[in-house]
């Protein structure tokens, strides 16, 4: 773009105004958006298997029904990010392709196994819980299509994250074998949880320039202290005991002081080496190409003005 143009881009990134799609930006602001926007929607559609894998086997209607109605929320929030990224100039189709191909990354926390039932609730507290930590600054990112779409996003994780928690204080009233199984799923998820936050500030490539930009509002470890905030006194609510033995309150910062997750195990499972990235992708692909048939008969049906016969 002309000198001018971006003059105007920096005006209205000082001013803490929104980007539009028409407006002109950098091309390293636009590429960071394409990066993450995608990520996010891919990560809300792969998002969708571990907890999709347990519909089937649901312990009664009403717990069918909001589990369908939650999976099927993931779904909307991949469209609404999808089309969001699709205001900066890419084709959906191509992202898929990317994702499937693994060019593009998605949460490092969807490649663990929702093993036992009792994850059903943990991912809606704590993934959900860390998702709603994450986002909610995001509804005041300086790209005008992805902060509209992030408010709508938000509202429904917190629907997600409360039916996570009513799920595992059911189990917690229940019987001694059921809150066990909430004790050993909080024990795998407690990690990963503090891992969907990315690397150490120190180690984050991305956050000072996008902080610049007003993409990210905080920092990594900022969101990950936030998040250990809320959580702790919600754990000691429910009865469960996070599996960290540095957690302590520190009335000196106001915060609690918690221990640093695996992050050599970040690093791993982000490369493609995580318990469940190879059936991930393979699902997400196998997916795609079933769903062929239904986007060749959408576009014949457009390409006939949208007439039957
Ligand atoms: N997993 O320099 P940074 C949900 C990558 S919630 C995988 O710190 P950045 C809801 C990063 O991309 C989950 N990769 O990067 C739900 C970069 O790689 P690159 C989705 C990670 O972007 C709940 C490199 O490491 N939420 O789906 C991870 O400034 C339940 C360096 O990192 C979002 O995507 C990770 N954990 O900060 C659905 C939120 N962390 O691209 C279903 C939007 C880092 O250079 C069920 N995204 N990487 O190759 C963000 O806020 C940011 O992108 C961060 C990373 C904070 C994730």
């Amino acid at each position: 773009a002309p000198t001018g143009e971006l003059d105007s881009f920096e005006r209205t990134i000082a001013a803490d105004q929104r980007i539009e799609p028409r407006d002109a930006m950098p091309e390293d602001y636009r590429r960071t958006l394409v990066r993450q926007i995608a990520q996010h929607a891919h990560s809300e559609i792969i998002g969708m298997q571990p907890e999709g894998a347990w519909l089937t086997s649901a312990p009664s209607l009403r717990r069918k029904a909001v589990l369908t109605a939650k999976v099927q929320d993931e779904a909307g929030h991949g469209i609404y990010l999808y089309s969001a990224c699709e205001t900066l100039g890419v084709d959906r189709a191509d992202l898929t392709q990317m994702l499937v191909d693994g060019r593009q990354k998605y949460s490092s926390i969807f490649n663990y196994p929702a093993s036992s039932y009792a994850d059903v609730g943990t991912i809606g507290w704590l993934v959900d819980g860390a998702a709603i930590c994450n986002q909610v600054p995001l509804c005041r990112t300086s790209y005008g299509p992805y902060a509209r779409a992030m408010i709508r996003v938000c509202k429904e994780e917190s629907f997600h994250q409360r039916q996570g928690y009513e799920l595992l204080q059911t189990m917690m009233r229940g019987t001694d074998e059921q809150r066990a199984m909430v004790q050993e799923s909080v024990d795998r998820w407690w990690w990963p949880s503090l891992m969907m936050f990315g690397p150490p500030d120190a180690e984050s490539a991305h956050t000072a320039r996008s902080m610049a930009w007003g993409i990210k509002r905080h920092t990594n470890d900022e969101l990950r202290q936030k998040f250990v905030d809320m959580t702790v006194p919600q754990a000691d609510a429910l009865g469960v005991t996070l599996p960290d033995r540095s957690l302590a309150w520190d009335s000196a910062t106001g915060h609690y002081r918690f221990g640093q997750p695996d992050w050599d195990e970040l690093a791993r499972v982000i490369k493609g080496d995580g318990p469940c990235n190879a059936e991930r992708v393979a699902r997400r692909r196998a997916a795609h190409e079933d769903g062929a048939w239904v986007r060749e008969a959408a576009a014949a049906f457009a390409a006939r003005g949208g007439r039957v016969g």
